[in-house]
C-alpha cells in the first residue's frame, strides 16, 4: 500500500543516555542528569533562533564580550538560557562560556563533580540573516576534592569525558561524543520534542576534495598555509571552496562530506581566532572519534593542546586524515 511504514521503535536521546548509563555499572546517574539538562538548553536555543525574527531578537544588544565581539540580543539569551540549565541541574560545579569572562562556578552545587565549557551561539554574526549557527561544548570530569578554580579546566581535550555541539539548521542536529566512544548524530523532531538518534556510529569519509576557510585572510597567511591552499587549487582536480562562516556548520559539513575546514593562525592573528576550550578541542574530539585528524597550526595535536588561560585561542586545521596530513606534510618541509 501507499501508507507509510510508522517507525513506532525511536531510539531517542533519552534511549541512547539511559543505555549509555546501563553500560557503566559504576555511574551515578549524573552525567545523564547533565546531559538532559544539556539537550534542554539545545532545544530552547533552537526555539529562539526559529522565532528570533518574529519576537525582535535580531540585532546586537548593545554590549560586547569578553573578546570584544559585538553581542547580538540572541547571544545573550543563548547564554542565560545555557547557565540556568547547567546551574540547574545541580551536576556542573564549574561552567566557562564564550560570553563570560570568569568562569562561573556554582557555590549552590558544592559536590557536582562536572565542568562544562561552552560556546552557547557560535557563528552568531549569521544569525540576522538566518544561516546556521551552532552551540558547542566540552565536558571535564573533576579531579576529587577539586574546587572548580580556573587551574581545573587548563587541561588538554585528551581528558574530555564528552564533547559535541548542535547545529541550528534546517533541522536542529545534534552531534554527541563520549570518552573512548563512537560519535553519535541526533536530529530535533519538532514535533515529538526529541532528539532522534539518525546518524549512528558516525564516520567521516578518509579524504575529500573540499576546503574551507575564510580565504579574505590570503595576505595574512603563512608560507605553508599559503603553498597547501595553492595546491588545491593548482590539483589536477581542484578542489571546491565551501565557507559558511559558521564552525559548527561548516564542521558539520565536513564530518558528513569529508573534506578540511580551518582557521590558521596568522600575522593578523598570532594565536588564531577560535578559542581552544570551547570551540577547538570539543570539535577535535568529535572529528578523532569520527576517524579524521585536528591539529593546531604547529601541527601539533590539538586535542593534547594544553591552554594558559580560559579564553586562549589557537589555529586550527580540522577534518578528514588524509586531507589534515596532506597539511602537516606540507609544514614538516618548510621545518
Ligand atoms: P564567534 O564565536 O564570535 O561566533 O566567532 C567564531 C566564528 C566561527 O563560527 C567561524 O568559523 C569563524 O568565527 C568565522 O570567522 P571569520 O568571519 O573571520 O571568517
Ligand atoms: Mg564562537
Amino acid at each position: 500500500s501507499g501508507q507509510e511504514k510508522i517507525n513506532t521503535d525511536i531510539f531517542t536521546l533519552t534511549r541512547y543516555l539511559n543505555e549509555e548509563q546501563t553500560k557503566h555499572k559504576e555511574a551515578s546517574g549524573d552525567f545523564t542528569l547533565l546531559c538532559h539538562a544539556l539537550q534542554f538548553s539545545f532545544k530552547s536555543i533552537a526555539y529562539y533562533i526559529r522565532r528570533a525574527s518574529l519576537i525582535n531578537l535580531s540585532g546586537l544588544a548593545g554590549s560586547s564580550n569578553i573578546t570584544g565581539d559585538d553581542q547580538k540580543k540572541l547571544d545573550v539569551i543563548g547564554n542565560d538560557i545555557f547557565i540556568a540549565a547547567m546551574r540547574s541541574s545541580g551536576r556542573v560545579r564549574v561552567l566557562v562560556s564564550e560570553e563570560e569572562e570568569e568562569a562561573i562556578i556554582f557555590e549552590d552545587n558544592p559536590n557536582a563533580r562536572y565542568a562544562v565549557m561552552c560556546d552557547p551561539i557560535d557563528g552568531s554574526s549569521n544569525l540576522d540573516a538566518g544561516v546556521a549557527v551552532g552551540t558547542i561544548f566540552g565536558i571535564y570530569k573533576l579531579e576529587e576534592g577539586a574546587k572548580g578554580s580556573k587551574e581545573d579546566l587548563l587541561k588538554p581535550g585528551t581528558e574530555l569525558v564528552a564533547a559535541g555541539f548542535t547545529m541550528y539548521g534546517a533541522s536542529a542536529q545534534l552531534v554527541l561524543t563520549m570518552k573512548g566512544g563512537a560519535v553519535q548524530g541526533f536530529t530535533m523532531d519538532n514535533a515529538l520534542g526529541e532528539f532522534i538518534l539518525t546518524h549512528p556510529n558516525m564516520q567521516m569519509p578518509k579524504k575529500r576534495a573540499i576546503y574551507s576557510c575564510n580565504e579574505g585572510n590570503t595576505k595574512y597567511w603563512e608560507e605553508p598555509v599559503l603553498e597547501w591552499v595553492n595546491s588545491l587549487k593548482q590539483a589536477e582536480k581542484p578542489y571546491s571552496a565551501r565557507y559558511i562562516g559558521s564552525m559548527v556548520a561548516d564542521a558539520y559539513r565536513t564530518l558528513l562530506y569529508g573534506g578540511i575546514f580551518a582557521y590558521p593562525a596568522d600575522k593578523k592573528s598570532p594565536k588564531g581566532k577560535l578559542r581552544i576550550l570551547y570551540e577547538c578541542a570539543p570539535m577535535a574530539m568529535v572529528f578523532e572519534q569520527a576517524g579524521g585528524l585536528a591539529v593546531n597550526s604547529k601541527m601539533q595535536r590539538m586535542l593534547e593542546v594544553v591552554p594558559e588561560g580560559i579564553h586562549d585561542r589557537s589555529g586550527i586545521f580540522l577534518g578528514s586524515y588524509d586531507e589534515v596530513q596532506k597539511v602537516i606534510d606540507i609544514h614538516k618541509k618548510h621545518g
